[in-house]
Order: C-alpha cells, then sequence, then structure tokens
C-alpha cells in the first residue's frame, strides 16, 4: 500500500493533526522519534510570542500498541495550548458564546485575500488560521514517523540555514553527516559561528525597524540507496516531487537540488558527476552538483535540496490593504507574529523530505509487515554494487 497521509487542525482551534496510512505493521517508534523535532521546529531566533505559549508533543491516537506500528492509520494529536487562552469563541466548532468581530483587513503575501474571494466569504478568520505554518507542527510529526523508517535503512535527514536576508553563506558545500552535530546550537541554525551571529544581528534589526525577514535554507538527506523515483513518468520524478514537497511549506517560494540554477550556466563538462567504480564503495561519483537525483531517481549521493522562504506577511507595521468590507483603504490586518522562521522552515523541510523518501521507499519495496520490508530491501541492495 502506498503511504498516504493528511494533516488537519486550525492555528487557533483546539489541535493538530496527521493521519498516516500505509506504514508497515512492526516499526518500531518512540516519542522522541516525533517530540525532539517537534521542539527543534519551535527553536530558532526571531520566533514570536506563541512559542512561549506552546510546548508541542505528540499525542498518539491510533495505529500503534506496545511501541510499534500496526498497519492502521497512525492518528498523531498536537495540542493548541493557546487556544483556551483567547480562541474559544473565536474558533468555536459550535456558535460561539459571545459574538466574533469578522477580520476584513488582508495582509499583503498572506493567503487572506484569494481565500477569501476563492470561498466567498466575508471573513478572513477561517483562511489564516488554516493557512497558518502552525500546521506544519502536524507535519513534523509525521515526519518523525517518516525518518524513523528511513533511518532503519541507513538514511539520515539533517538541514542548516544559509541565508537570512542579505547575510549568507556559500551554498552547496561538500558537507558529511557529522558536521550537522552542532547545528541546533545555533540560535539561527547556521552551521557558520561568524555568519549566525550576523544573522541574528539582522534579524534583531529587522524586528526594531517592525520588519520580518525570509531566507534560504538547505536539507540532506546522507545514506540514500540508488533507485528511489522513476525516470518513466513526469510525475514520478523524485526531484518533482521533492519540489511539490517543500514548495508545498507555507512561504517557500524557491527550490533548487544540487547545483540548482547554478548548472543553467555552467556548461555540461562542468555540470555532471562523473563516474567510477572500485570494489569497495561500488559506483560512486568525486561530485554532486545532481544533489543525488538523475532521471528522476536517487544515485546513491546524498540528496540536497535548497528552498528561499518569503519574509513573513503579518508586519506590526502593516503594508497598505483595503477593507474588504467597505472597500476603504486601510492598513492590512496586525496580528502578533514571528520576524523570521526560517530556521523552523528547515526542520519542516527535513520533514518534507523524509515523508518523500519514506513513500518512495514503500512504493519500491512495499510489504505489510516490516520484515518483508526488510527483506525486500535486502535482497535489492545485495544487487547494486555490481
Ligand atoms: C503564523 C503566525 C504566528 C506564528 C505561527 C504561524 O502565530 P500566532 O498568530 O498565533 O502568533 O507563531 O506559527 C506557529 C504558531 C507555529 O507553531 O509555528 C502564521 O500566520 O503563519
Amino acid at each position: 500500500m502506498a503511504l498516504i497521509y493528511r494533516t488537519a487542525g486550525e492555528s487557533h482551534g483546539p489541535a493538530l493533526f496527521a493521519i498516516m496510512e500505509g506504514l508497515p505493521a512492526g516499526l518500531e517508534l518512540v516519542p522522541a522519534d516525533i517530540d525532539i523535532d517537534l521542539a527543534r521546529r519551535q527553536l530558532g531566533y526571531g520566533r514570536g510570542g506563541r512559542m512561549k505559549i506552546e510546548t508541542d508533543r505528540v499525542s498518539v491516537k491510533s495505529g500503534l500498541r506496545h511501541g510499534r506500528t500496526i498497519g492502521s492509520p497512525l492518528t498523531l494529536e498536537i495540542p493548541n495550548l493557546d487556544f483556551p487562552n483567547w480562541a474559544e469563541d473565536r474558533m468555536a466548532v459550535w456558535e460561539p458564546g459571545a459574538p466574533v468581530e469578522p477580520i476584513t483587513l488582508p495582509r499583503p503575501g498572506h493567503a487572506d485575500l484569494a481565500g477569501m474571494i476563492k470561498y466567498e466569504g466575508q471573513d478572513l478568520r477561517p483562511i489564516l488560521e488554516r493557512a497558518s505554518a502552525r500546521e506544519t507542527a502536524a507535519r513534523v510529526a509525521a515526519g518523525g514517523v517518516a525518518k524513523a523508517l528511513l533511518r532503519r535503512y541507513g538514511t539520515e535527514i539533517r538541514s542548516h540555514v544559509v541565508r537570512i536576508g542579505a547575510v549568507h553563506v556559500p551554498y552547496g558545500q561538500d558537507l558529511h553527516l557529522e558536521d550537522f552535530a552542532g547545528v541546533d546550537a545555533s540560535p539561527v541554525r547556521c552551521l557558520d559561528t561568524d555568519a549566525s551571529a550576523a544573522m541574528r544581528d539582522v534579524i534583531q534589526t529587522a524586528g526594531k525597524n517592525h520588519d520580518t525577514l525570509g531566507g534560504v535554507f538547505e536539507v540532506l538527506a546522507f545514506g540514500v540507496m540508488p533507485g528511489l523515483g522513476s525516470h518513466v513518468s513526469g510525475d514520478a520524478r523524485l526531484d518533482g516531487r521533492i519540489g511539490q514537497a517543500f514548495l508545498g511549506i507555507q512561504a517557500i517560494k524557491g527550490v533548487e537540488i544540487g547545483a540548482g540554477f547554478q548548472l543553467g550556466e555552467l556548461p555540461g563538462s562542468q555540470a555532471h558527476d562523473e563516474i567510477f567504480w572500485d570494489p569497495e564503495q561500488g559506483y560512486h561519483r568525486h561530485t554532486n552538483r545532481s544533489g543525488g537525483l538523475e532521471g528522476g531517481m536517487t544515485h546513491g549521493a546524498p540528496i540536497v535540496v535548497r528552498a528561499a522562504m518569503k519574509p513573513i506577511s503579518t508586519l506590526s507595521r502593516p503594508l497598505a490593504s483595503v477593507d474588504v468590507a467597505t472597500k476603504e483603504p486601510r492598513a492590512a490586518f496586525k496580528e502578533r507574529s514571528d520576524i523570521c522562521a526560517v530556521p523552523a522552515a528547515a526542520v519542516i523541510g527535513e520533514a518534507m523530505l523524509a515523508l518523500v523518501l519514506a513513500q518512495a521507499l514503500l512504493e519500491k519495496f512495499g510489504g505489510d509487515a516490516i520484515g518483508q520490508l526488510d527483506d525486500s530491501v535486502a535482497r535489492y541492495l545485495a544487487t547494486v554494487r555490481d
């Protein structure tokens, strides 16, 4: 069965949920597989007051028995601790106890206006609640499960921030798993100490100026077996599926794989990764401009994905907008928000890459029980070197 997942929940509703179906039975999980990533997603210099309110922890509601999946849909719940603080009426699932004023001032850059037009509404609340990046907590929870599955077959996923506003480190460096040991200790999840300090400074300045900042993060998957994905149809190509998964993260506007846009500048002789073979390593490359993907398939080198995040669209000094009730010019809606969430987005990127790779793994090897999957993977890996 294919692995599918879906999230549900609003930012200030009672809870967020993820349901995953198609996981093999017998996969061992511990709470930390999910909770550590949930906590990592809440970190990062530049986050707003909401992160002091929430302490995201998963509560598993189905699909797990005695720490092992049982083949049925896995339901993950993350409560919104802010719901009782101010949203019980605003987000009441039934008639509210007191009347709730509509929000009528769409923020440029947010889903507010397009969503309101699409749903023929006069209140932005139902749109902004689901468009909010709070939803990504549920994806990160599902990603924690996908990571546990991938880890069993030697794949580890890491991320780091390579740009905040104008401050950046070189993109596409030759990084190894060990290089990421201390990345979460950086307040902006950047591997370079000087750049971390400079990124922190620009976020602080943006905050003082009532502004927000975006940036670029890179996600890498190490220990990926060759042959996941497919060259046979456009929608089966793994590059395309990764692109969709990353562009589906709130505020992501650009995605590159490997050398990405730089490949458009290079001649073929400098753009591709030459092929070598020796008895110890089997097939291997000395470069990885392809970001681990050729012809829509993994080829065994690390997968390297970069994504660009636009600045947060809720500004404490709001941009020009129009009141949708009166059509009068007004400043956009202003609500508590973050100044910069790129470090958190990098953790979300890890989850998205894990989910795409877990889907590709299960498509290739199938199996209802984890032992069947183990056997199929082992049989295949025995063929890969030669
Ligand atoms: C968000 C606005 C802020 C962020 C939120 C995403 O929330 P609030 O309006 O409650 O202050 O903090 O992110 C999260 C809550 C989260 O868990 O990441 C938005 O509008 O997208």
